[in-house]
């Protein structure tokens, strides 16, 4: 299949980053500020903090955000990593409540089963943020606030695009490889991508199945993928990491990445976006993993007891081959 040239996306680096540190300086005094030898000095601000683990370079550039703005911030940090398990972030949790910290925050692995504990941190009086991820709990008293992107945009714009550039194709046939199944980016990701590739009945989904958000998981389920289905003509990978190992999968299969087989991922970090410059991926809807300055903020407020938006949207943006070249040096993560 041979698509049409790409007419490039809106997208404004600036803007965005103006927006993501527009969160306000905070309203609490809680940061250390000098006065160490007053034994009146204010506390410094706990905050126990559940990861869902190391699964991706999204992951990854997510935890060092967290843990360089806590530093900036003064606020003291309790970082766990849950390995992918709710088992363990929930014990994390617990954990966090028994020592009494004095803000919770964390990126649920999945969207359901948090209530009990949710409620025990609510008994506790400890306030809890939701990053990254949301639970899909009908209690929103359970938490004061979601940081993070719209993940049905993110699958949208995936969609949108690979309408646009298919126009006038008689077929195209895509596999998807999902996030980690019941996790909140995996299933809205799924939901605007579907919902964007209505408008183009030659799109079919041939083939879905999750790769957990990793690269060998990516790699496992695009190998399984090309030997059950010869006539392949996109990849859609809810991140870079497993699209990256779709990658080596159809470099295995003796094909081209990007030319006989577009592909299409979330997230654009670095090795995606090198990617893209470099003719393997087609096409990249960004997700923000820098949310450690705007966590930290709401952090202080909700400890101070100020007010807060009950949810913060992370403004992202998309790009192609040639954006990605252009941007690419300037990429911190
Ligand atoms: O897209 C993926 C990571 O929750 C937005 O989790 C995050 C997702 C991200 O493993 O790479």
């Amino acid at each position: 299949m041979q698509f049409k040239k790409f007419v490039p996306l809106v997208a404004s680096a600036a803007l965005a980053m103006a927006a993501l540190t527009s969160c306000g300086g905070g309203g609490n005094t809680a940061a250390p500020a000098g006065s160490s030898s007053s034994s009146s000095a204010p506390k410094p601000i706990t905050m126990g903090f559940a990861q869902v683990g190391a699964e991706s370079g999204w992951r990854t550039a997510n935890t060092k955000s967290i843990q360089e703005s806590a530093a900036t911030a003064g606020i003291e940090l309790k970082f766990s990593d849950a390995q992918q398990k709710q088992e363990n972030q929930i014990k994390a949790i617990r954990s966090y409540v028994q020592q009494k910290v004095d803000v919770i925050a964390f990126s649920p692995v999945v969207e359901t089963g948090w209530d009990t504990v949710l409620l025990e941190a609510k008994r506790a009086n400890i306030p809890v943020i939701l990053t990254d991820r949301s639970v899909d709990s009908k209690d929103t008293s359970l938490y004061k606030t979601f940081l993070g992107s719209d993940f049905i945009l993110e699958g949208k714009k995936a969609g949108e695009w690979l309408v646009k550039e298919s126009e006038g194709e008689s077929t195209v046939n895509v596999v998807e490889l999902q996030g980690t199944t019941g996790a909140a980016p995996a299933i809205d990701r799924k939901e605007g991508f579907a919902d964007a590739i209505k408008a183009a009945p030659q799109i079919k989904v041939i083939a879905s199945q999750t790769g957990d958000f990793t690269r060998s998981g990516g790699k496992q389920v695009m190998e399984a993928f090309l030997k059950s289905n010869p006539d392949i003509d996109v990849v859609y990978a809810h991140n870079d990491d497993m699209g990256l190992g779709a990658i080596e999968a159809i470099e295995a299969a003796g094909k081209k990445p990007g030319t006989d087989i577009k592909i299409i991922t979330v997230d654009a970090v670095k090795d995606g976006m090198t990617a893209l410059a470099d003719g393997k991926i087609n096409f990249i809807a960004e997700c923000n993993p820098i949310l450690g300055p705007q966590l930290m903020d709401l952090a202080k407020k909700v400890v101070a007891g100020d007010p807060v938006p009950p949810r913060v949207v992370t403004p992202d943006e998309a790009f192609d081959q040639q954006q990605a070249a252009a941007v690419l040096p300037q990429r911190k993560y």
